[in-house]
This record gives structure tokens, C-alpha cells and sequence, in this order.
């Protein structure tokens, strides 16, 4: 080889070095990632809507936002658009749990990383790096043991339920831990069972059907999925003369601060919290995957509970009011 070949060949690579060296920084500093959200049905969701996105930005993450609103065909779509755009990543808030193999495949077969976000989907879990979510059966065993303990010298306690989203892993699984604990105590028992959607028209219309056809003097306590459909089911009370939080108990989760005002208005007596703040361990986990760590199957978000006693100054808190 000529000494100016050899000049040219040793450029070349080093060429080659800055442009791997220039492209394995992208992976890492100029994510851009596909966020499919369920939509906007509750306070909760806009909460952590807000948060996915104020932390992509805080983290220089391009994120290209989808709303679902709430139907799975519309977060398939999204999934398909992001995956012929060539993002680094996807992230899916799953509105249900069945349905997701056949485009977790078309992912997979792009090698499109996806990570699973709070609801939890039922598919092969090699379709999914790992999935970053609270506990939902925990939560809803949370809210029974306080309505055990809260009526504990009645000798019965009639409950009615609200629930989320049919087919949703939120909704089945809140079910689940709830019924696990009252199953218990002979004492407390569902007589009244609909999904509200996780809305508070939902939520609403639902208590307003649930009031015209039980006596309200039956009933001893309302337990939401979620706030936003106890919210309007405390509106739903307070119309037909019922005080709310004193006549029928109240319990629901999320703790959103519209929950915190009607605590500290006594409409509402608890809430289980669930925490809208995922965006850190979710981008981080996409960028261990990128860098070739191995995740755990669940990052888990732990979240507590909270009662009237401090709900005005959580509700000041956290309304930033
Ligand atoms: O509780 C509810 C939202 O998926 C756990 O979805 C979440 C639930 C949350 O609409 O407010």
C-alpha cells in the first residue's frame, strides 16, 4: 500500500469511529420516543400525561404524544405510526389488558423496543422490555381493610362499587384485592356492581342509577376505582338530599386533588394514591434496554394513603393553590 493510500484507509477510519462514536450518543442523548396514553378520562391521567411530558422535555426526549381516547383500535393505530416512523422506542399506557400481540409483534419485528406503562397488557412478556406501574390489587386490598376498620361496629355493611373500565387491569385488578379482603368479613358485602368508565359522568350516572333503585338508607359505603367517578357519585348523592362522607362512606383511589377538596369539605373520607410520577423510571429503563442492561420484568411505584385530617394541606399542595 502507498503511503497516501494508507493515509486515506487510516482517515476512513477514523471517520468510521466518529460517525459510530456520533451515533451511539444518539441512541442515548436524542431519544425520540412514541407515548400511546389511554386519553383523558380522569384528573389522574392529564396528571400523568403532564408528568410524561415534562420529564421528556427535562430530559432533552423528543415525545411524540398519542390520546387513545380510550379506545384500543386508536392506540393501535398510534402503535403502527410510530413504528413507520422508526422511533427508538414506544411506550403504551394500555386502555385493556387483551388484544396487544399481533402489533407488539409488528414492534418487535422492527426491533422497536416498546415498555408497557401502568395498566398492564397479557401478552408474551418477550413483546415488552418491562413494564413501570403501581400495584393495582394492593391498592384495592388497601381500600377494603380501611372500610373494615371504618365499620367495624355495624353489623353489616352494604356496599356499592364503582367500577373502572371494563376489561381494563386498573379495574379487574382493584376488584380483585377488594373482593379478596372483604370476602373475609361476613359483615361488608357488594350489593350493587357498574362501571362507570373511570369518568365522573360515569360515575354520576351510575350512582344516580344505583340510588333509584336501592333505598339509600341501605347503603353504607360507595367504593370508586377511581376518584373522578366518586366525584361525580358525591354529586350524584348530594342531589337527592344524601350527605355524602357521613350518611354513605366514601373510599377511591388515585388521590388527585379535587379528592383532597371534598375531604376537606367532608364529602369524601379516604383515598389510596397512586402515583402520576412514572416518566423518570420509564425513560430510564428505555435507556438501560438501549445500553444493553438487562431490566426486571416490573418497576413497581409505591404510593400511600390519605384522610381528611391533612387533605387541605395536601389539597393546597398539590393544586398549587
Ligand atoms: O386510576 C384512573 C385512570 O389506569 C390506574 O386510569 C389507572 C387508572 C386511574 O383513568 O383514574
Amino acid at each position: 500500500m502507498s503511503s497516501r493510500k494508507l493515509v486515506l484507509a487510516a482517515l476512513a477510519v477514523f471517520v468510521l469511529v466518529l460517525m459510530t462514536g456520533v451515533m451511539v450518543g444518539q441512541a442515548q442523548d436524542d431519544l425520540t420516543i412514541g407515548f400511546a396514553q389511554v386519553g383523558s378520562e380522569s384528573g389522574w391521567r392529564t396528571s400523568f400525561t403532564n408528568a410524561m411530558m415534562a420529564e421528556a422535555e427535562a430530559q432533552g426526549i423528543t415525545l411524540l404524544f398519542s390520546d387513545g381516547q380510550q379506545r384500543q383500535e386508536n392506540q393501535i393505530a398510534a402503535l403502527r405510526s410510530f413504528i413507520a416512523q422508526g422511533v427508538d422506542a414506544i411506550i403504551l399506557a394500555p386502555v385493556v389488558e387483551t388484544g396487544w400481540d399481533e402489533v407488539l409483534q409488528e414492534a418487535q419485528d422492527e426491533s422497536i423496543p416498546v415498555l408497557i406503562i401502568d395498566r398492564n397488557v397479557t401478552a408474551d412478556p418477550s413483546f415488552y422490555i418491562t413494564r413501570v406501574a403501581s400495584d393495582f390489587v394492593h391498592e384495592g386490598r388497601v381500600a377494603a381493610a380501611w372500610l373494615v376498620q371504618a365499620t367495624a361496629s355495624r353489623a353489616e355493611c352494604n356496599i356499592v362499587e364503582l367500577q373502572g373500565t371494563v376489561g381494563s387491569s386498573a379495574a379487574l385488578d382493584r376488584q380483585t384485592g377488594f373482593n379478596e379482603v372483604i370476602a373475609l368479613f361476613p359483615s361488608l358485602e357488594i350489593v350493587a356492581s357498574q362501571s362507570g368508565d373511570f369518568t365522573r359522568t360515569g360515575g354520576k350516572e351510575v350512582m344516580e342509577s344505583f340510588l333509584n333503585s336501592i333505598d339509600p338508607a341501605t347503603i353504607c359505603a360507595v367504593w370508586a376505582h377511581n376518584d373522578d367517578m366518586l366525584i361525580g357519585a358525591i354529586e350524584a348523592m348530594k342531589e337527592q338530599g344524601i350527605d355524602p362522607g357521613d350518611d354513605i362512606l366514601t373510599i377511591s383511589v388515585d388521590a388527585i386533588p379535587d379528592i383532597f377538596r371534598a375531604m376537606a369539605d367532608g364529602d369524601a373520607n379516604a383515598t389510596v394514591e397512586l402515583s402520576p410520577n412514572m416518566g423518570v423510571q420509564a425513560y430510564q429503563a428505555i435507556k438501560d434496554y438501549l445500553a444493553g442492561e438487562t431490566l426486571p420484568p416490573l418497576i413497581s411505584v409505591p404510593g400511600g394513603m390519605y384522610f381528611p385530617d391533612t387533605a387541605e394541606e395536601e389539597y393546597a399542595a398539590r393544586s398549587g393553590s
